[in-house]
């Protein structure tokens, strides 16, 4: 860290930091904040995990995990050896010197931001803050939030952000499952209010995380978490358009896509889907157009690729109609067997799932909803607008064959995709799950080879 000139709180932190005698604290237990406590634990600090939920702070406490990515064993030897513990007590938060905010940032039905969890939050923290702690945003939100939300709430007991204590943003950018990057090894952006919030927060992930990316301000953090996932939100939007076009060219997509992905420089593959699913990628570009709104600005490609997004169940419906119509058969009436809920392949996650917006607009319609997924064993009517509690069927040759259409709207790779197009009657492929074509598979992306027309009877 350069040799800036620290104030002497300041310096105090840092010396707590860098001699890894400074008590961490992560608010929120959930599969950010887990992975966090976990890493600064094995950095060497004491990590002390704060969540509301008692069921979380007592499987830490005894040494289990519940998030995948995090090994049991890793928690049970952190917090016997008193690295890590668990509590839901927020008064610990008076002997914390660093506090690390992961909470989770949804959208209200109005598509307007929900901060409500960070602003508890950082209520809680304000009751106990004392001065030279360094505080930490990573929920996911809008550019402003940390200097226009937080900063006012803690310094509402007469402590001055920057002077008193510290506050920095930094983005999570934790990817559920995924093995090769992980908390420890993907880059770390930090941004502080001041220069001295900045080289503070980037000590303490030093000895964390292998890479740290300062930048300039809170703002600039926030931004870049925003981008980051507004690029993916507005290029699945673009290539679920292009299936679009393609389905109406007679083209198919897929073939389109992966031959441009050869590509080997200025190109990114996307893939069309049923829709846009997950608590990241349909939300984050909303915390930004809701913010660009407030000076008038109209941000037309988030709200054009969310448009876009958002109406592909209607397309997938519109496909299985056309399935079945092959068939001589209507959607009402007709059994329908969705494979995979899942809001993408080989997770159990539901949140945002378009899957479950294509059961919906069926079950509308009169269909008999069925759906298998291996990871997905149950699906309460709470959870979709069907309103019918559901048990995932196993997708046997008798189910398959009882099923009027198949619908492929995640494609787990515990599938039995040969068998599918073997036993099924007709089957709406929406993920490119079944290669090449089959007279029996409708693709997204791919217009069916028009019908041949019925030879006149002899
Ligand atoms: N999707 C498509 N086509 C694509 C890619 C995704 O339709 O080409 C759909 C998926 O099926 C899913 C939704 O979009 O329904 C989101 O998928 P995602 O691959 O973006 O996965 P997420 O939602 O788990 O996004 C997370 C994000 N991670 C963080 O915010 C820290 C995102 O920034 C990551 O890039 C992404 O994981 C990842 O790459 O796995």
């Amino acid at each position: 860290m350069s040799q800036q000139a620290f104030s002497p709180k300041a310096a105090a932190l840092r010396d707590r930091i860098l001699a890894r005698r400074a008590r961490t604290g992560v608010i929120g237990l959930g599969y950010v904040g887990l992975p966090l406590a976990v890493e600064l634990g094995k950095a060497g600090y004491t990590a002390v995990g704060i969540d509301l939920d008692q069921r979380k702070v007592d499987a830490v406490q005894n040494g289990t995990s519940y998030i995948p990515d995090v090994p049991s064993a890793e928690v049970a030897a952190l917090v016997s050896s008193g690295r890590l513990s668990a509590t839901s007590d927020f008064s610990a938060v008076a002997n914390l010197d660093t506090i690390n905010i992961c909470v989770p940032t949804p959208l209200r039905k109005t598509k307007d931001p929900d901060l409500s969890y960070i602003v508890a939050a950082t209520e809680k923290i304000a009751e106990f803050l004392k001065p030279g702690t360094l505080v930490v945003l990573e929920s996911t939100t809008y550019p402003g939030t940390t200097d226009e939300i937080v900063q006012p709430i803690l310094e509402r007991g007469g402590l001055k952000a920057g002077v008193d204590f510290f506050l920095a943003f930094s983005p999570e950018r934790v990817d559920p499952g995924n093995e090769t990057f992980t908390t420890r090894n993907v880059p770390k952006v930090v941004g502080g209010l001041t220069p001295e919030c900045s080289a503070l927060a980037a000590a303490l992930y030093a000895p964390a995380i292998e890479t740290i990316v300062p930048v300039s301000s809170t703002r600039v953090a926030e931004m870049v978490k925003l981008l980051e996932n507004t690029f993916r939100a507005v290029n699945i939007g673009l290539v679920n358009e292009l299936a679009l076009m393609c389905d109406r060219l007679g083209i198919d997509v897929w073939e389109v896509v992966s031959a441009a992905a050869t590509k080997p420089f200025g190109f990114m593959p996307f893939y069309p889907g049923p829709g846009l699913g997950g608590h990241c990628i349909p939300i984050d570009p909303f915390y930004l157009s809701w913010k660009v709104r407030q000076p008038g600005f109209e941000p037309r490609f988030i709200e054009l690729a969310g448009h876009i997004n958002s109406n592909m169940p209607h397309y997938v419906v519109d496909k299985i109609a056309d399935a079945l119509n092959s068939r001589k058969k209507p959607i009402n009436g007709s059994t329908v067997l969705i494979a995979g809920i899942a809001y993408k392949r080989d997770i159990d996650d539901m949140r945002e799932s378009p899957a479950l917006d294509v059961m919906s607009l069926l079950h509308q319609k009169g269909a008999i909803v069925q759906y298998a997924d291996p990871w997905v064993p149950r699906l309460e009517g709470s959870e979709w607008a069907g309103g019918l509690d559901l048990r995932a069927v196993e997708m046997t040759g008798e189910q398959l064959s009882r099923a009027d259409c198949v619908v492929i709207t995640t494609d787990h790779t515990a599938f039995d995709y040969a068998r599918l197009v073997r036993d099924a009657d007709v089957i709406v492929d929406t993920r490119n799950a079944i290669k090449g074509s089959h007279p029996n598979v409708f693709k997204l992306g791919a217009a069916k080879k028009a019908q041949e027309p019925a030879t006149a009877a002899r």
